[in-house]
């Protein structure tokens, strides 16, 4: 079967949104807070090993002398700080200050155009992926993603299967004839568990990462340069639906180490 779907990632696919998004609003949600915890882009990115922004904070706080010792407190705190870091993202997002990633908005209208399903397969809570999609495609981006799994409806999250098993489900497609777009190796492992082929765009943060059991790896889908495997009549344009096509078709599966 031709490819019928397409499951797209949240941060680090569709916007590079950690570092200058949901980091900034954690640390703005700690200075509220009057917490002296500042997470610099370092210590973020080792921190984005665990998804979920709110179990994120609860691992690093278990580091954290000053944190409150009784489980029930912290895990009312974290909440609290999670709630507040969302709405700082939402007011960044809509400052305009976290573009879509070159090449993203064009793939998603080529694949709308050419009659495809499209998804949202994101450990991002859903006020997290309304205000980017919003922000950048506006109140027609319900209509081109037919269903948005998100991290408050799963139990658990990526490299969980269950975000995909439930889009796959929500489009009322079958693995095979679906293709994921990821950036992380945690997404990547939780599409392959759903049996979904994925291809990884590179972020910032995950730009050396091992990736395994891809069938295609690039820097961006900005460029046809870089991939492996290599597009099928490279140029200097952004990835078009033909390469997807063309890389679901071959299913080559390939790992790749930075
Ligand atoms: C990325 C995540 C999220 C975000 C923060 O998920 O792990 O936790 O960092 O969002 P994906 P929340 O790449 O699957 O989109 O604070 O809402 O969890
Ligand atoms: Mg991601």
């Amino acid at each position: 079967m031709p490819l019928q779907a397409l499951l797209w990632d949240v941060d680090g696919t569709l916007a590079e949104s950690e570092r200058d998004g949901h980091r900034v609003a954690f640390n703005r949600a700690f200075e509220d807070a009057g917490l002296p915890w500042r997470w610099d882009e370092a210590h973020y990115g080792a921190l984005l090993r665990i998804t979920g922004g709110r179990e994120r904070l609860l691992h690093d706080m278990a580091s954290r002398g000053d944190a409150p010792a009784l489980p029930d407190e912290r895990l009312a705190l974290a909440a609290e700080l999670h709630r507040r870091k969302n709405a700082h993202y939402a007011e960044i997002v809509a400052a305009g200050q976290i573009p879509l990633r070159a090449g993203v908005m064009a793939l998603i209208d080529e694949a709308a155009s050419a009659g495809l399903k499209q998804g949202i397969a994101t450990t991002t809570s859903r006020a997290n992926l309304q205000a980017l999609l919003q922000r950048h495609l506006g109140p027609r981006w319900s209509a081109i993603f037919e269903i948005a799994v998100c991290g408050e409806d799963v139990s658990a999250k990526k490299p969980d299967p269950e975000v995909y098993q439930r889009a796959l489900a929500g489009l009322g497609v079958s693995f095979v004839d679906t293709l994921a777009i990821e950036d992380s190796p945690g997404g990547v492992a939780a599409a392959r568990a759903a049996r979904v082929p994925v291809i990884v765009t590179r972020s910032a943060y995950f730009a050396d990462d091992m990736i395994d059991s891809a069938i295609a790896i690039g820097p961006g889908l900005h460029t046809r340069s870089g991939w492996r495997p290599a597009t099928a009549a490279p140029s200097d344009g952004p990835v078009r639906l033909s390469d997807l096509r063309d890389w679901h078709t071959r299913g080559e599966w390939v790992s790749h180490l930075g």
